[in-house]
């Protein structure tokens, strides 16, 4: 067979918009018929929205509400990030209330993320939705549903091209599913519950957020709302209820869906080079719960915030390439010859770097006084499963859950923390002329802003985002980018219902609309 193209355009149930392009050649001897393999891919991200250059010239203290709208299912980071570049160039640094409300908003925000993209983003691609049609319990949540989907069915009988049952159906159709109907009615049911416990942590962060998504609230030096006994009694009671769900549901679904499916831990196995800035600051010397580092060829090497840059040769863009952030430009270029997207590759010292949940537990799990060792080793002892198979399908899903049940258990500590009727901010002026950038992780992974002030307005400001390293396009010397190179290699059994590549875009849990800001 000769090669062929198979694309997803656009890819659904992540964030914004991406297309996945791949050349593929047949799978040979002990694939099906029709089975092809992936030679190389491409990443297109197929939009352009422009707030850094919406930046340029506003008061530096608009930045942490503007970069808010880059995202809604990660604004609180990009405050948090904005923050931190200001704080740098003003001089603060947040101490107590400040820091720890800080953090206590951006883990609401995490466990959001995580349960969405569990549930509602990436279990379809393995629980059977149409088990609810043989559904003989009373749950009105399950009922509902059921007659969704029984709608959606009877009406593809009449031949109808676009069923009403978007995200369920359609679908691909095919032996991908889980078979077991209990089992995805559990996860079916677990679906739905997690629609409200993702309210439940949005109203958690919002306590000391004044609103969510976009929150008000938070300045550089810590949040404008005072931790009363009341929030903190009111945060603690949600806290408690995501908790219960995570530790008794989400986690063991993972672990559910990682025993159906064991082979995708050998499927979409990326670079293995690992990028964490470290995030949730623990003292007011800035030590961090997520240890900051950088993985590569499996040797931890101290972060080095000098050796990013972007690269642009495939980029539709025709600022240069390989600046650093604080001199980086963005300047949209549409048709530039030989681009195909519009995300820039950032590269760390020449070479692509995978971010998120794997990287932050990995990167961790090699620092001293790790945070996720334990919880990793006896997961690992458990499963009988070596770390080198995290860097998988499976292994990002994992991590996603190893770290939020970490994370939750810290916010207790740090409600233990607040001084009750404190302050909740340092002061600050903002200065006539500075510079600074902010490093931290979002849900996504590595997460940097870059603010150069000058005259007290914005003179550059330059984000570089989780999506935009792992969807990044191949550099000027062409190399893949991460989630490229993890498609490298995957077989589709049906280049018509490209499933597996998808299963493995997913596991990355890209957001375009951060990719491409
Ligand atoms: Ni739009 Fe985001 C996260 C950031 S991803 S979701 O998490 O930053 O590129």
């Amino acid at each position: 067979m000769a090669s062929t193209t198979v694309s997803i355009s656009p890819l659904t149930r992540i964030e914004g918009h991406l297309a996945i392009h791949t050349d593929t050649e047949a799978a040979g001897a002990g694939h099906g018929e029709q089975a092809v393999r992936i030679t190389s891919a491409r990443c297109e991200g197929e939009m352009f929205r422009g707030f850094e250059t919406i930046l340029a010239g506003r008061d530096p203290l608009d930045a942490q509400q503007f970069v808010q709208r880059i995202c809604g299912v990660c604004p609180v980071t990009h405050a948090i990030a904005s923050c931190r570049a200001q704080e740098m160039a003003y001089g603060i640094r947040p101490q107590g209330n400040g820091r720890i409300l800080q953090n206590l908003i951006e883990a609401g925000e995490y466990a959001h993320s995580h349960v969405l993209h569990f549930y509602q983003l990436s279990a379809l691609d393995f629980v059977d939705v149409t088990a609810v049609l043989r559904y003989a319990g009373k749950d009105r949540g399950m009922l509902a549903l059921q007659a969704w989907v029984q709608d959606a069915v009877g009406r593809a009988g009449k031949g109808q091209e676009i069923l009403p049952a978007a995200p369920f159906l359609p679908r691909y159709e095919g032996d991908y599913y889980i078979k077991d109907d209990a089992t995805n009615n559990a996860l079916v049911a677990h679906y739905v519950e997690a629609l409200e416990i993702r309210r439940i942590a949005h109203e958690m962060s919002a306590i000391f957020g004044a609103r969510l998504p976009h929150s008000t609230a938070i300045v550089p030096g810590g949040c404008t709302q005072t931790p009363t006994l009341e929030r903190v009694i009111s945060f603690r009671s949600r806290l408690k209820k995501v908790q219960d769900f995570v530790e008794k549901v989400y986690f063991n679904d993972v672990l559910a869906a990682a025993q159906a499916f064991p082979h995708y831990w050998e499927i979409g196995r990326g670079y293995g080079d690992l990028l964490s800035y470290g995030v949730f600051e623990t003292d007011d010397a800035g030590k961090r719960l997520f240890a900051p580092g950088v993985l590569i060829d499996g040797k931890l090497e101290v972060l080095d915030p000098a050796a990013i840059a972007e690269e642009t040769g495939r980029s539709r863009f025709s600022s240069p390439s390989k600046l650093h952030p604080t001199r980086g430009q963005t300047v949209a270029d549409p048709k530039k010859a030989g681009s195909y997207t519009w995300l820039k590759a950032p590269r760390y010292r020449g070479r692509p770097l995978e971010v998120g949940p794997l990287a932050r537990v990995l990167v961790d799990y090699h620092s001293p006084g790790s945070v996720v060792k334990a919880d990793v080793d006896a997961i690992l002892a458990a499963t009988g499963l070596p770390a080198a198979k995290l860097n998988s399908v499976l292994g990002r899903i994992l991590c996603r859950a190893v770290e939020l049940r970490i994370i939750l258990r810290q916010m207790h500590a740090w409600l233990d923390e607040l001084q009750i009727d404190g302050a909740p901010a340092q002061r600050f002026e903002i200065c006539k002329a500075g510079a600074g950038f902010g490093l931290t992780e979002a849900a996504r992974g590595a997460l940097g802003h870059w603010i150069e002030i000058k005259d007290y307005k914005i003179a550059n400001y330059q984000c570089i985002v989780p999506t935009t390293w792992n969807c990044s396009p191949r550099d000027d010397a062409g190399v893949p980018g991460p989630v490229e190179k993890a498609l490298e290699g995957v077989i589709l059994a049906d280049p018509g219902q490209p499933m597996e590549a998808a299963r493995v875009v997913r596991s990355f849990d890209p957001c375009l609309a951060c990719a491409v800001h």
